[in-house]
């Protein structure tokens, strides 16, 4: 699945912290391509959509609250099996159980300033995409270096 698009966000701890260019980085260089950026200090509802299937978590709250606190770097991920290699590059959603080499292996501790997300199955890519970008800011190009990849 070639075209198969995963949605990654840079959580307000990461855009903070400065850490958009080498989450960015880290995908570019695995051989993804952009499809969709966009910087946008999420509101309660929008996030609350988000996060609908953790509404009955004792962190539901802090979360959302962690989560509207300031710009998040919402981004569509394009490439074969990027749903399931994007979670690979991010690490395990605690960065204490997270490997070194993974960005939350490398740049967190704590499990709620977890500096990313990304979509957990193909399913839920598809309404996160469908949930954060417009269709038409979706961007569909042909990158020439990717003959070198697949
Ligand atoms: P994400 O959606 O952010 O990529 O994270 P995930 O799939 O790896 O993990 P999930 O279970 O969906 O949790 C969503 C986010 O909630 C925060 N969290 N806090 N015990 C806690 O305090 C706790 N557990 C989860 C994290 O920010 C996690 O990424």
């Amino acid at each position: 699945m070639s075209n198969e698009q995963t949605f990654i966000a840079v959580k307000p701890d990461g855009v903070q912290r400065g850490l958009i260019g080498p989450i960015i980085t880290r995908f570019e260089q695995r051989g993804y391509k952009l499809a969709a950026i966009k910087l946008i200090t999420p509101s309660k509802e929008h996030l609350e959509k988000h996060y609908a299937d953790l509404s009955d978590k004792p962190f539901f709250k802090g979360l959302i609250t962690y989560m509207g606190s300031g710009p998040v770097c919402a981004m569509v991920w394009e490439g074969r099996d990027v749903v399931k290699t994007g979670r690979v590059i991010l690490g395990a959603t605690n960065p204490l159980a997270s490997q070194p080499g993974t960005i939350r292996g490398d740049y967190a501790i704590d499990v709620g300033r977890n500096v990313c997300h990304g979509s957990d199955a193909v399913e839920s890519a598809k309404k996160e995409i469908a949930l954060w970008f417009k269709p038409e800011e979706l961007v569909s190009y042909k990158q020439a270096q990717h003959d070198w990849i697949y």
